[in-house]
């Protein structure tokens, strides 16, 4: 039983230790827990949250790693299974002083790929007060896609509240046409909708967050919030009733690595909702979570405790 539930392909990433020095280079990496799904959870339970996370993985030692470090960060494993017949994922990732690093796969047909919807009949709801989705895990396999679907369906039935972060991975796809037209028909599931202003421009065509936070509440009846994410500028929120507000995002002397910032963004934003704080609350709180992210090299090794987040908001807000 828990209050929180995700769906996810998580990944052992290496990254490189060697800033603006390409992989061809590189000599030297340091090994993390990696997958946006998962750095949610990991995000969520470092504030205190019971958590479960739903994959699949590979009888090997990244999938050993991977059970290692969800029990470090107390993350239960009920509905994770492991097979001998496929791998875990891993990835490579290059370090760069600024901008977005590149980031190499090694995923395709993976364990999670191979996911096993049966074990999603065994969800205890019962506790379950939010639940994140993500375009990735749909986006591995047409498999994962089905699996998806069907954990939307458990998860209507059940009234679990959930929150929809496009994630947009174009080279998991076979089309863009085919990743705006899935991702936008799995938005229209979710309670509240979570696009970056990149991803919206290319999700709906338009840079203006009202105009994406507009389109995201006409795509789906179900959907009562659209926060677009601004990067450093913080987020643009919109509520079905018409109310909005932009929350100014924090400023970060050093950024070590981008990636990882929206997960802990998703992860402040449930987190801060779960314990009824107010929207614009949890607003401030994901935008913390995700200043305090890109601190760090790894995706999620910079979220904090309630206690950090205390400390950095004293130190940090006007
Ligand atoms: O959001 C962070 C993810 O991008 C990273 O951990 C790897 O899940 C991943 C992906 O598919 O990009």
């Amino acid at each position: 039983m828990s209050e929180f539930l995700t769906i996810g392909e998580p990944i052992a990433l290496f990254g490189s230790e060697e800033v603006d020095k390409s992989l061809k280079d590189a000599k030297y990496f340091q090994k993390f827990l990696a997958g946006a799904e998962v750095n949610v959870a990991v995000g969520v339970s470092r504030y205190g949250h019971s958590t479960q996370y739903i994959t699949a993985l590979g009888e090997d030692p990244f999938g050993e790693f991977i059970i290692d470090q969800l029990n470090e960060n107390n993350i239960g494993t009920d509905y994770i299974t492991q097979t001998g017949d496929y791998w875990t994922a891993f990835q490579l990732k290059e370090r760069v002083s600024t901008g977005d690093p590149n980031i190499y796969y090694f995923r395709k047909g993976s364990a999670a790929a191979h996911f096993d919807a049966a074990i999603l009949d065994e969800i205890d709801f019962s506790d379950v007060k939010f639940a994140h989705l993500s375009g990735i895990f749909p986006a591995i396999s047409k498999n994962a896609l089905e699996s998806f679907r069907y954990f939307i369906t458990l998860l209507e039935k059940n009234n679990i509240r959930t929150t929809f972060d496009p994630n947009l991975r174009p080279q998991l796809w076979e089309s863009t046409e085919v990743m705006v037209e899935t991702i936008n028909e799995l938005a229209s599931h979710a309670d509240i909708v979570l696009p970056g202003i990149n991803e919206g421009e290319i999700l709906m065509g338009s840079r203006d967050p009202e105009a994406i936070a507009d389109f995201y509440l006409a795509n789906g009846d179900k959907t009562q919030i659209v926060i677009v994410k601004l990067g450093e500028k913080g987020a643009f929120v919109k509520e079905r009733n018409g109310k909005t507000f932009t929350a100014e995002g924090f400023t970060v002397e050093k950024v070590v690595d981008t990636v990882g910032a929206g997960d802990g963004f998703a992860a402040g934003l449930i987190s801060a909702l779960m314990e009824n704080k107010t929207l614009e609350e949890a607003v401030v709180r994901a935008n913390a979570t995700g200043a305090l992210a890109v601190q760090t090299p790894g995706d999620n090794d910079g979220y904090p405790t309630p206690q950090e987040l205390e400390v950095f908001l004293k130190e940090n807000q006007a």
